[in-house]
């Protein structure tokens, strides 16, 4: 924290503030950090939420490579899946004066001023999972994902086994103006240009197992046995569509073809049960990678602009192989 801020915050709070967090100072110039002689980094963390599984895993990653044993004071905030309460939460971050923000931006647009801000308060923002639309050089990094190419691997495999017999396809898509909903999109569609499956209608399910639920209920109701496949941008969403088809006395895996997103471990039992098709790994766990990044920007290292993190592919026959193994 800056020293000015900290003693600040000291003289407020008493010595809880020195406490959880030593006179953390310790940041590089870089980073504008205010010296004040303790090596704990304090970091803003403004989450998107806790709209899946998917995000808990992502979450207890970042909590877990930003804890006080590896040097860090860690100031969480979820934002509850709300783009304002999110630029809120940053703003809040650099009034009490951290030595860098991390961010996992719910959407694209939206953050050229307060980026401003931070940059004119010289505190380095570093962002994980998503990416926003504003100037690159109003961040210092981003680790993540190829989205595009994760939606590039689910519609091939979708051309691949059903591209050419006419197959109606209805799509959860994730949240609005998000990174991960627009670039998975992308790739999904150039991937079965040309083939023969046809939309029949798509929608956000916002990322939670309750909207791709009721929204499935609806294309249901209107489409009803034409559902030929379901395409859902995360498992969560899937794994809500699943439970309508269930009632609506469909098999999911057989009567409606369902391929996801994620491979988090709900999403790999579905599909090691043949209740889902197939899934396209997005590996959640970017913790490690995030916390090297913002020690080496803080001690004013240099860092790349972007760090992506490799994802694989499942079908129902390596699920049931890793299954058990796997790490989330
Ligand atoms: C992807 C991440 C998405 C996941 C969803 O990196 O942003 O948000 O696919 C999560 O499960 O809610």
């Amino acid at each position: 924290m800056k020293a000015n801020k900290i003693i600040a915050g000291a003289a407020l709070v008493g010595a809880i503030a020195l406490t959880a967090t030593g006179c953390a100072g310790g940041g590089g110039a870089a980073a504008g950090g205010g010296g004040g002689g303790s090596d704990v980094i304090t970091v803003g963390f403004a989450q998107t939420g806790s709209e899946s599984g998917w995000r808990s895993a992502n979450t207890e990653s970042m909590k877990e490579a930003f804890s006080e044993a590896n040097g860090f004071n860690l100031i969480f905030n979820a934002a509850d899946n709300k783009p304002e309460a999110q630029i809120a939460a940053v703003r809040s971050f650099i009034n009490q004066g951290v030595d860098a923000i991390v961010l996992a931006p719910i959407v694209t647009d939206g953050w050229d001023d307060v980026l401003k801000e931070a940059k004119d308060a010289n505190i380095p923002v570093i962002l994980e999972d998503r990416t926003v639309s504003a100037s690159e050089d109003l961040y210092a990094s981003w680790v993540g994902l190829d989205f595009k190419k994760e939606g590039e691997t689910a519609g091939k495999w979708v051309a691949d086994n059903f591209g050419s017999t006419p197959t109606n396809m209805v799509v959860l898509e994730g949240t609005t103006g998000s990174s991960a909903a627009t670039d998975r999109a992308e790739g999904f569609n150039s991937a079965i240009s040309g083939t023969d499956i046809k939309v029949l209608d798509s929608q956000t399910g916002n990322f939670t197992r309750a909207e791709g639920k009721t929204v499935m209920e609806g294309f249901l109701q209107k489409y009803g046995s034409q559902i030929n496949l379901l395409f859902a941008h995360n498992d969560d969403m899937g794994l809500g569509a699943l439970e309508a088809i269930k009632a609506a006395g469909l098999t999911p895996g057989t009567d409606i073809k369902i391929v996801t997103i994620d491979a988090v471990k709900d999403g790999m039992t579905a599909l090691s049960k043949g209740e889902f098709n197939y899934i396209v790994e997005c590996n959640p766990l970017l913790g490690e990678k995030a916390a090297e990044i913002v020690k080496k920007v803080v001690a004013g290292e240099s860092v790349d602009k972007s760090y992506i993190v490799e994802d694989q592919a499942f079908d129902q026959e390596q699920a049931a192989k890793v299954l058990d193994s796997r790490p989330y």
